[in-house]
This record gives C-alpha cells, sequence and structure tokens, in this order.
C-alpha cells in the first residue's frame, strides 16, 4: 500500500536457505550483520489470502532454540497453538536464561514470579501473571485459556489452579539467579533498562508462528524486569500490550520495559496498524515512535517489537540498538539484527 513497505530478499546463501522472502526490518539490517540481506519494497494487501508456508519468529537471540522446537510441529502440519507452547517452554525451562521461568532473575524481595500469555487463531486468549513456584507459565495460561471461563489467572490463585491442573511446584531460584540478585542488594540500584546493561536481565520470549493452514497463534513468557518490585507485573500477561493475535490480519509481541509497552497497547496497536496497509516492519517502527512521542526518557528504555502477518511476512523495530529475533520457515534459522529509533 506504502512506499514505506519494506522486504527483505535473500542476496545469498541468507533467505534462500531459509526457505522464505518474507523478512522486513524497518531500516535494513545493521551493517556487518551478516545477514546477507538487502530491501526492497513490497505491498502486501490486507485481507491478502495467508500463507501456507509456515514460519515461527521469536524475540532474542534464545528464540533460536525456542524456533528450534516449534519448527518440527509446524513443518508436520501441526497447530500454531501447539508449535509456540513447545516453543517458548524449552526457554522458560532453560536456566542459563535468567530473564524467563526457570532460573530468572528474582524480584528485589527475591522471588521469582513470572507472567505469560497464549493467544491462538480464533481470538482466544489465556494469561497468568505474578505466579510462582511453576516452572512453565505457558502451559498454565494455555489451561486458562482451554479449561476456565476466564482469560487471566493472577498470584495465589494462579498457582492454585495450576496445581489443581497438575502442575508440579519447583523452587525457580537458582543459585545462580540467588548470586546476581545478592550482588544487587549491595547497591539495591534500580533501572528498568539502561544502554550497556545486561541483556540477560530483558530478554523475555515472545514468539508467533503462522502454520501450514494459514493459521496464527502467539505466545509470551517471562520472569519480567530484574528486581521489579515485589508484586509488579508487567506487559507480558497483557493481551493487547506483549501479544495480539488476530487470524484475518497478523500478530505481534513486545519484549523490553512492560510499563512502556502496556501504556501505547503496544501489540494490538502493531496489529491495528497492519490492518490498515502497513507492513510489519512499519507497524512495529509506529508503535516504537508511539513511546517516543509519549516518553521524554525514551533514550532510557528498551522496547523491541516483533510482528508476522497472515502472509508470512515478517518484521521489527526496537528503540534502543541490540534486540535481535530468530526466524525459522526452513531447516535454518537465522538471527537477525532489528533496526532501532536514532537521535
Ligand atoms: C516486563 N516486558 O516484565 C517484560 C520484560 C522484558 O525483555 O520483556 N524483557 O516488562
Amino acid at each position: 500500500m506504502t512506499s514505506r513497505r519494506q522486504f527483505l530478499i535473500a542476496t545469498g546463501v541468507g533467505l534462500a536457505a531459509l526457505g522464505t522472502g518474507r523478512l522486513g526490518t524497518a531500516q535494513e539490517p545493521t551493517a556487518g550483520s551478516g545477514t546477507g540481506l538487502s530491501l526492497i519494497d513490497e505491498v502486501v494487501p490486507p485481507g491478502q489470502q495467508p500463507a501456507t508456508r509456515p514460519i515461527v519468529v521469536s524475540t532474542w537471540r534464545h528464540g533460536q532454540a525456542a524456533n528450534a522446537a516449534a519448527w518440527p510441529i509446524l513443518r508436520a502440519g501441526g497447530r500454531a497453538l501447539d508449535a509456540v507452547e513447545t516453543g517458548v517452554r524449552v526457554t522458560e525451562a532453560d536456566p542459563q536464561v535468567m530473564s524467563v521461568g526457570y532460573g530468572g532473575l528474582p524480584d528485589r524481595d527475591g522471588h521469582v514470579t513470572l507472567d505469560a500469555c497464549i493467544m491462538d487463531e480464533t481470538g482466544n486468549a489465556g494469561a497468568v501473571a505474578f505466579l510462582q513456584d511453576i516452572k512453565h507459565p505457558i502451559s498454565v495460561a494455555r489451561a486458562v485459556m482451554e479449561k476456565t471461563p476466564h482469560v487471566m489467572l493472577a498470584g495465589e490463585g494462579a498457582r492454585q489452579f495450576a496445581v489443581a491442573q497438575g502442575f508440579p511446584t519447583t523452587d525457580l531460584l537458582t543459585p545462580a539467579a540467588r548470586r546476581t540478585w545478592q550482588d544487587w542488594r549491595r547497591t539495591s540500584h534500580y533501572k528498568p533498562w539502561s544502554p550497556g546493561s545486561d541483556p540477560a536481565r530483558h530478554d523475555t520470549i515472545s514468539q508467533l508462528a503462522l502454520d501450514a493452514h494459514g493459521n496464527l497463534a502467539g505466545a509470551c513468557t517471562t520472569s519480567g524486569l530484574a528486581f521489579k518490585m515485589h508484586g509488579r507485573v508487567g506487559d507480558s500477561p497483557i493481551i493487547g500490550a506483549a501479544l495480539f493475535v488476530d487470524n484475518e490480519v497478523g500478530a505481534a509481541c513486545a519484549t523490553g520495559v512492560g510499563e512502556e509497552v502496556i501504556k501505547t497497547v503496544g501489540s494490538f496497536l502493531i496489529v491495528e496498524l497492519m490492518r490498515q496497509g502497513r507492513s510489519p516492519a512499519d507497524a512495529c517502527r509506529e508503535a516504537v515512535e508511539r513511546i517516543v512521542h509519549k516518553n521524554p526518557h525514551w533514550r532510557e528504555l528498551q522496547v523491541g517489537y516483533l510482528a508476522l502477518d497472515r502472509g508470512g511476512n515478517v518484521g521489527a523495530f526496537a528503540l534502543r540498538p541490540e534486540f535481535q529475533y530468530a526466524v525459522t520457515a526452513g531447516p535454518e534459522t537465522q538471527l537477525i539484527d532489528v533496526a532501532h529509533r536514532t537521535g
């Protein structure tokens, strides 16, 4: 629709190896990112036929392992919802990822509290917020969606529901996370994000998938901002903020400082912009601009958006450098450096 639409094509092994020509960021990947990608304009009419070649995208470097778990389900003709649940469970279980699930950094009082949500192709959604002691909040979120009349359960009620559903309880605070928290307590200096800060502290996994039937789904799961106030809930369990899926249009997800994402209803905004004809990359850029417009301190924050439309086109944009996403549409997965706001 618009000349600002941009589309990445393979110039070398890049996307040809991926089996797709559908990646986009709002500007070219940073020089030296080694993606072998270049940009051309592309038009993606809203209401287009859904793609039938599956694709899965995830936030951050650890999205590669999540995609690797999701991909076999998609390749076999499985449901996008199953793919994203399976994918992000890998990250939830990985103690090396100190921003999601087991091994996640605790709040300021030393409690690991988890937020997650999931959304399917019919617009159904489930979420858990401020959940403790359960390793796989994404599966609890799915159980909320499928087994209750509600969308979100929080805190002790969510925990009781999980236990009643047969989820085992686990101490989620690993020795490494405890040590990092104890180090932090020496100063107790709290800043949600600052340029150059340890990326492990702000690496929520959000994953979006399109299956061979043309259906979309998404999942988002996190331990939230490290050393947050006890009881703080971020964007990650909030439908429309960290995740939104509309099978008629596309899906979007977020990572970063959740307060900014909640206040601008980022993922819903991106899907609505795509409905109006904006490309995924352009829509993500516009959602970032909303934050810049509203918050004069935006340079001290990070937010990254990732979107996938029903045609299988992917785009992303971030407030600050260092945001990456993983994309899998064939046997190989690529890690893409995402363009960011300058100035
Ligand atoms: C939050 N959005 O709790 C999450 C944190 C995050 O990458 O995404 N980090 O605000």
